[in-house]
C-alpha cells in the first residue's frame, strides 16, 4: 500500500517541525551556555542531536516508502529567555506542542488505515511521554530550588551528566 499523498505531506511537515526543535534546543543551549550553566547547555545540545535523529527517523521512512522527502524553510526559534527554569518550561510547552501534532498523524494513519505508519508513530508515541516527563521533571526541581545559587549549581552539574549517555543512539 502506497503512502497517500496527504500522509507525504503531514510526514514532511513534521520533519520540518523535528527540525525546527533541533534548531529551538540548540538556540536553548547557546543561551544557557552565555548565562554560564554549562550542564545544561550541555543537556540542551544533547537534546538537538535528539531532535535531528527524530527527523531522520521520519526521512528515512519516507524515502523507504518510494516517496519524496521536501524540506521546507525553518522558522527562526526564540532567542532569550528569563530564566533557566523559563527554558525548560518553553522545552515543556514546546514538547506538549509536538506530543499534540504526533497524535494527529496516528488520528490520520488510523482514519486511512495505514498500519505500517501507525507502527512507526507508535514508537514516536512513547518517546513523547519521555520527552514530556524530562522536561517536566527538571522545570519542577527547578520551581523547588528557586534562585538558591547552591541549587542551581547542583541542578547544572547533573544536567551536565546528560552529556555521558550515547545521544547516537537515538532514532533506532
Ligand atoms: Fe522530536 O520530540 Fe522533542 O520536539
Amino acid at each position: 500500500m502506497k503512502l497517500s499523498t496527504k500522509m507525504v505531506d503531514t510526514i514532511n511537515k513534521q520533519i520540518n517541525e523535528e527540525f525546527y526543535s533541533a534548531y529551538l534546543y540548540l538556540s536553548m543551549a547557546s543561551y544557557l551556555e552565555s548565562q554560564k550553566y554549562k550542564g545544561a547547555a550541555k543537556w540542551m545540545e544533547v537534546q538537538y542531536q535528539e531532535e535531528i535523529g527524530h527527523a531522520m527517523k521520519f526521512y528515512a521512512y519516507v524515502n523507504g516508502r518510494g516517496e519524496h522527502v521536501v524540506l521546507k524553510e525553518i522558522k527562526e526559534p526564540q532567542k532569550e529567555w528569563k530564566s533557566l527554569l523559563d527554558v525548560f518550561d518553553g522545552a515543556y510547552k514546546h514538547e506538549q506542542y509536538i506530543t499534540k501534532l504526533i497524535n494527529g498523524i496516528a488520528d490520520l494513519a488510523m482514519e486511512e488505515k495505514d498500519h505500517a505508519t501507525l507502527a512507526l508513530l507508535q514508537w514516536f508515541i512513547n518517546e513523547q511521554v519521555e520527552e514530556e516527563a524530562n522536561t517536566s521533571e527538571i522545570a519542577d526541581k527547578l520551581k523547588l530550588i528557586g534562585n538558591t545559587k547552591n541549587g542551581l549549581y547542583m541542578i547544572d552539574r547533573e544536567l551536565g551528566q546528560r552529556g555521558m549517555t550515547t545521544p547516537t543512539s537515538e532514532g533506532e
